[in-house]
């Protein structure tokens, strides 16, 4: 293709706090401008719309992760933290790390911790029961996977709430350097060192996750030095994602009162309540890709070494692929979302996500009449990550 292009351009700011307040309106606009747009302000090409988002994700060939999935690119710029050995790499080097994580965390891993699980989520709904009303981002959505998170990891007692800060930094780091990005990684030292720290093997209990990272050591899967690295995707990715999750599905349920109620009528819904609310709020809003060859999408030229940056917000919610996007329904077929990601790259702790979710909801559904919101919800801003700094909430008791 050697004849210029007319491609659609927008100059939106999709990492500014004005559209995360409120992106749909961008998100719609973006989608119709065409299948690939150019954002003016980065330099950069962004997909929408849900085909061309999941074409990205399943052609990682062409859309390569190792210059970084940000909009830094690591062919250009040094990478501010040592990368990801999983989520910044392509295959077949991806594929050794991927695969001890697909080991820790498989449904049979899931299934010996589904029992705690669900009685931390019973404790905690049973004390939040109690209450007047309470801040359901701290209590209930932070509050729950760090019960249960750090354990299955393994991570000695003690400073667990760093895990938080930690996310939000990397999270925004995915970002252009904006005050986000800046204010988050302002003081990164000692949160990183730490973070070392608890990845190594003697600070980890025998029968974790990190122990079974480590584990791979002994069977040539894993070098010595790539354990902790690996160790330290996991704690990386594994809070702050399913605390916006779970706010998501409990602002979902709080703003949509009729879907609560299917809820409390068939608790077994609670995981596809989870699901829907993944779609429908997409906690991880973006990721970026570079491409490795010119390529064309829907009669557009891409050079190589170009950043694309996938909306996943907007994917699940294009009209061209959902019914009534705008609608949280829990009995929605959700299948195909881009939540998760999808491809190799594909969320490898969905299975531990889909489990706190879903006990967490099952508690609600079982032992709470009605969720009220009894305070203005506030935003959290993320360069990354969609989620919400307070809920005012009140659970009413079943009588
Ligand atoms: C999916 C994800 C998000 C953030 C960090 C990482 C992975 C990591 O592997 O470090």
């Amino acid at each position: 293709m050697d004849f210029a292009t007319v491609s659609p351009s927008s100059d939106a700011d999709p990492f500014s706090r004005g559209f995360f307040a409120d992106p749909f309106p961008t998100h719609a606009a973006l989608r119709d401008a065409g299948p690939v747009v150019r954002l003016s302000r980065y330099g950069i090409w962004a997909v929408a719309r849900y085909d061309e988002v999941y074409r990205v994700l399943n052609d990682w060939e062409t859309f390569s992760s190792a210059r970084g999935v940000g909009l830094s690119d690591f062919a250009k710029e040094k990478p501010w933290r040592l990368p990801s050995l999983v989520l910044e790499t392509d295959p077949p080097f991806h594929d050794r790390t991927r695969k001890v994580l697909n080991r820790v965390l498989s449904p049979a891993a899931m299934k010996t911790l589904r029992e705690k699980f669900a009685a931390a989520a019973d404790a905690l709904v049973d004390a939040l029961l109690e209450r007047e009303s309470f801040d359901a981002v701290p209590e209930l959505s932070e509050a729950f996977p760090l019960a249960v998170f750090p354990d299955a990891i393994g991570m000695p007692p003690g400073d667990r709430h760093n895990l938080l800060p930690y996310g939000n930094m990397v999270f925004n780091s995915f970002g252009p350097r904006n005050d986000l990005f800046n204010d988050a990684v302002r003081d990164a030292a000692p949160v990183m060192a730490w973070v070392q720290l608890q990845s190594q093997r003697d600070q980890l209990s025998d029968d974790g996750f990190g122990a079974q990272i480590h584990a791979a050591v002994a069977t040539g899967e894993l070098t010595a030095g790539e354990a902790p690295m690996v160790v330290r995707s996991l704690l990386t990715a594994g809070v702050d994602t399913t605390v916006s999750g779970l706010g998501a599905a409990l602002f979902c349920l709080a703003r949509f009162p009729e879907q609560f109620q299917i809820l409390r009528e068939n608790p077994g819904l609670a995981r596809a309540a989870f699901e829907e609310a993944v779609r429908f709020e997409t906690p991880v809003q973006t990721f970026f890709r570079t491409t490795t060859r010119p390529v064309e999408i829907g009669g557009v030229h891409l050079d190589e070494g170009e950043k694309v940056l996938m909306f996943l917000g907007a994917a699940n919610r294009d009209p061209r692929k959902w019914d009534l996007p705008e609608e949280y329904d829990i009995a929605r077929k959700t299948v195909g979302h881009v939540g998760f990601g999808f491809g190799v790259h594909a969320c490898v702790g969905q299975l531990l996500a889909r489990l706190e979710g879903e006990v967490v909801l099952q508690a609600l559904a079982r032992k709470v009449a009605r969720l009220e919101i009894v305070g203005a919800p506030r935003r959290r801003f993320n360069n990354t990550l969609r989620g919400l700094e307070s809920l005012p909430l009140k659970l009413h008791k079943v009588h």
